[in-house]
């Protein structure tokens, strides 16, 4: 039997009967009517065939392109593979993770560190993952994540995807419009969200104009050390607006950040008290304000020491920034989300969440404005209005719900639609334009995708250089596209193959995320990243990125008293522990380090301990210290947590604590 095959289709079967058969490598006894049989008993199109074919992946081939995705209220980040969709691993960054070791033993210190007004948080809200950038171009060596909940920081090392640090802002609870980096990652940028007093401390909301603030922070990051540098970093005052998206200019406006704002209504809510709520309150206005920060300027502001010294930061504050003249404002329709800057940097492209438009602004017209002072006003903290008029390149009408624009290689231009649940494409114009069959800024098609698009992702589509190729759609709803795990369902992410012009940009695989909710995601070139597959030398510390000079080694495993305190120096290799009998004395403090002294790869050895919350994932060389006090008396076998040998369910010992 044959599947149904319109004459549209014809030419797409072909290609997909010859991908199809090289996929398959018709192996002995298979024709490509086995194809077609498994296809009809599947209810398969053709379209689904060559979808197939574009994205199946066989076992051993690996991903052209590697996605690193927020992971929204889980905390943590995900790695997938592109076209396959493949699910790499999570990295755990606010959220302690046992598989990684993360929290259970070791990382405390690092999560201790994020830790607000001296509450233990052990989960966080990443929303905007930042790969590092070199000349526009994401490097792949570091990233960098937000926590919107706290206002905290992530810092990644892509040489083992270990989060190596985090960060807490000091002045306020809440971000969004972070992490974005600058061109060569000289700051990573964290925008405040919620408005909240200075180190959020206590004022009653109806002092919200003279107590509440806005900010942006930029961190310096020490690309030596591999960690934010907090003695270099600094951040500005901003009006009490929500902070929104945010992106940093690269090439023709170098230099500076662009940041949305929501709420420039002020608006305070209280709809128990039958004020509007805060979804009215807070889009009111036809327009909010789109911040343009001279951050060049900022820098040199920031080392003149013109500063404030607030919770112990240095911020520039609002009025010095308004004297040194390195925050203008334009507005920006309707309820804007997000403002992501186009590959040349000429262009700055936001979306309002009530606007059908993107709206494109050109950043020549911008620093033409500021220099001739072409103001409509200023709001009421003396900010001035750059005229919309005089800055706006171009609106196009994309559909209901813009949120996220990012950019292909040949002129065209992505824009999610939450409410259209669609993929708008649309052509740049300027210096972009005829890039693209169809006129300047132009809608030229919208794929449909299943449901409440978010962010999307193209390949490399934030860089200087998109590589266009795949658009991932990061849904946020699934509705009926899986089967439903319970009432609580994963989020799609929808892959798209743009490689075509026009209309063509089809849907080729769907991906149910089951954990957390993502939002955005960067999509890098996997020939960019050079990971390490073992720690380089045995008693490696992933924390410090450096060998240990205790690290336990081979012969040199014991156990020591020192008073109180018990010292373990214990090794780990297929299939045992030594040594294999703890013996302290209820009360002691222990000192248990542990070196996994493999060399070969994927050899990987757990270490954990029951009733003490302790699970460590050691990888090949890797050395760790786990602190405690053995305050609870018992027999408690500790074993190896990863599957690691046949005889795996040995590698086990005991650790007893005598009773006092
Ligand atoms: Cu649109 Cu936090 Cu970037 Cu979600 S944000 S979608
Ligand atoms: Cu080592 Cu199981």
């Amino acid at each position: 039997m044959q599947f149904p095959l319109t004459s549209a289709r014809r030419h797409a079967t072909a290609a997909a009967v010859a991908m199809v058969g090289v996929l398959c490598g018709q192996a002995a006894g298979q024709s490509m009517n086995d194809v077609q049989k498994a296809a009809t008993e599947r209810g398969l199109s053709t379209a689904d065939l060559l979808a197939a074919a574009k994205t199946y992946t066989p076992s051993g081939m690996k991903d052209e392109y590697i996605i690193f995705s927020s992971g929204g209220h889980s905390g943590q980040v995900f790695v997938i593979g592109v076209p396959s969709m493949r699910l790499l691993r999570s990295i755990a960054v606010f959220t302690p993770e046992p598989w990684q070791g993360w929290g259970y033993g070791v990382g405390e210190e690092i999560l201790a560190a994020g830790m607000s007004m001296g509450k233990e948080n052990l989960w966080g809200d990443t929303h905007h993952p930042a790969i590092s950038e070199t000349e526009g171009e994401y490097d792949g060596e570091w990233l960098f994540i937000n926590d919107k909940i706290n206002a905290r920081v992530g810092v990644i090392d892509l040489r083992d995807f270990e989060t190596k640090q985090i960060i807490k802002n000091p002045l306020t609870v809440s971000d969004h419009g972070g992490t974005f980096v600058t061109p060569n990652t000289e700051y990573v940028i964290e925008g405040g969200q919620y408005a909240v007093p200075w180190g959020s401390e206590y004022a009653p909301i109806s002092e919200y104009k003279e107590k509440y603030k806005g900010s942006v922070t930029l961190w310096k990051f020490d690309r030596k050390k591999g960690r934010i540098d907090e003695s270099r970093s600094f951040a500005i005052e901003l009006p009490p607006y929500w902070q929104d998206l945010s992106d940093a200019g690269k090439l023709a406006s170098d230099g500076y950040i662009f940041m949305n704002s929501l709420n420039t209504e002020l608006a305070t809510g209280g709809i128990e008290s039958g004020n509007p709520p805060f979804e009215a309150g807070a889009s009111r206005n036809a327009t909010d304000f789109l911040h343009i920060i001279d951050w060049h300027k900022a820098e040199e502001v920031y080392k003149a020491g013109k500063v404030e010294q607030i919770k112990g930061f240095p911020v520039i504050m609002l009025e010095t920034a308004l004297e040194e003249g390195l925050l203008h404002v334009t507005p920006e329709p309707r309820s804007p989300h997000g403002v992501d800057v186009a590959p040349k940097g000429d262009f700055i492209v936001v979306s309002g969440k009530l606007d059908p438009h993107v709206t494109i602004y050109s950043m020549a017209k911008i620093k033409k404005a500021i220099a001739s002072k072409t103001f409509s006003g200023h709001d009421e903290w003396g900010v001035p209005i750059l005229d919309f008029d005089s800055v706006l390149e171009a609106q196009v009408e994309v559909g209901l719900g813009p949120l996220h624009t990012q950019f292909g290689p040949d002129g065209y231009a992505y824009t999610s639609l939450f409410l259209d649940s669609a993929v708008a494409r649309w052509t740049m114009g300027g210096s972009y334009g005829k890039g693209t069959p169809e006129p300047d800024w132009t809608l030229v098609h919208k794929t449909p995708v299943q449901y409440n698009v978010g962010h999307i992702g193209v390949a490399e589509g934030d860089t200087v250089s998109p590589d266009g190729k795949y658009l991932v759609s990061f849904n946020k709803w699934s509705v009926d596209r899986f089967f439903p795990p319970g009432p609580l369902l994963p989020q799609n992410f929808q892959l798209l193959d743009i490689t075509g012009k026009g209309t063509d940009m089809p849907v080729i695989y769907d991906m149910p995320i089951g954990f957390g909710e993502p939002h955005y995601a960067q999509i890098i070139k996997a020939d960019k990243l050079d990971p390490w597959t073992i720690y380089p030398e045995v008693g490696w510390d992933p924390h410090t990125m450096s060998l240990d000079p205790m690290a336990p080694k081979p012969k040199m495993e014991r156990v020591e008293r020192k008073g109180d305190t018990v010292e373990v120096y214990m090794t780990s290799v297929r299939s045992h522990f030594n040594p294999e009998h703890v013996t302290v004395k209820q009360g002691d403090k222990v000192v248990w380090r542990i070196t996994n002294i493999e060399r070969a790869v994927d050899a990987v050895h757990g270490f954990s301990i029951p009733v003490y919350n302790v699970n460590l994932s050691l990888e090949p060389g890797e050395t760790a210290k786990i602190e405690f006090v053995a305050d609870t008396a018992g027999t408690f076998p500790f074993y190896c947590s990863e599957f690691c040998s046949a005889l795996h369910l040995e590698m086990m010992g005991y650790f007893m604590v005598e009773p006092e």
